[in-house]
């Protein structure tokens, strides 16, 4: 079951972040698909899922990446989209002073050279705490663990945003606002 909920969370990332078009599904600009459109492309294109089974992955989810609408009608992944499909307006919010984003050694030079960039998601992702930065840059390979100077970001117009499941977000982070925690590199 386990290994169920794990396979349709990926599927589910997959088609509501980036490629909604490869079971013909359509998303509104905030990113919610209508969930008996979801479960019938989804059965178009061979993957069997029922409501129950999206219950359990909206609810088990370790990172709250999706939601579902008071209605129960539609879900959404709540960030991390890269589809042009999906343009979510999220709230400006006040950052705390400091941020952190976890990555691999292998991407300091250049995020020291050009500063945090989204790549192909809409935003660059930052987390609350040392201990999810750490196991997001775990992802890629060696972690790091980056500070961002985000209350200085703020105070210079940066604008931040905070996603449903406390992930932050911005357009991007020059390099004069990073730092590199002592130890982790
Ligand atoms: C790196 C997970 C070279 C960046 C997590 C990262 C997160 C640069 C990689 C969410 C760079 C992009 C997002 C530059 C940034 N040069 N590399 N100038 N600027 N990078 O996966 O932040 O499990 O797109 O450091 O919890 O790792 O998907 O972003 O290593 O919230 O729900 O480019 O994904 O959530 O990688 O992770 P990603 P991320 P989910």
């Amino acid at each position: 079951m386990a290994d169920r909920l794990t396979e349709t969370s990926k599927f589910l990332s997959y088609v509501l972040r980036h490629e909604p078009q490869a079971i013909g599904l359509t998303l509104d600009s905030e990113g919610w698909a209508r969930i008996d459109a979801l479960i019938a492309a989804a059965a178009a294109n061979g993957k069997v899922l029922d409501r129950e089974l999206i219950q359990a992955v909206v609810d088990g989810n370790d990172k709250k990446r999706f939601s579902i609408s008071p209605d129960g009608d539609r879900m959404r992944a709540v960030q991390g989209h890269s589809t042009a499909e999906v343009a979510i307006a999220y709230a400006p919010v006040e950052p705390p002073e400091q941020l952190f984003h976890g990555t691999a050694t292998r991407f300091l030079a250049s995020i020291r050279a050009e500063g945090l960039v989204p790549g192909s998601r809409h935003h660059v992702h930052l987390s609350p705490d040392v201990e999810t930065a750490m196991a997001v840059g775990r992802r890629h390979g060696q972690p790091v663990v980056l500070t961002v100077a985000a209350g200085a970001m703020h105070c210079q117009g940066f604008v931040f945003h905070r996603a449903d499941n406390g992930v932050w977000l911005t357009k991007a982070v020059p390099p004069a606002f990073l730092g590199e925690m002592k130890g982790s590199d």
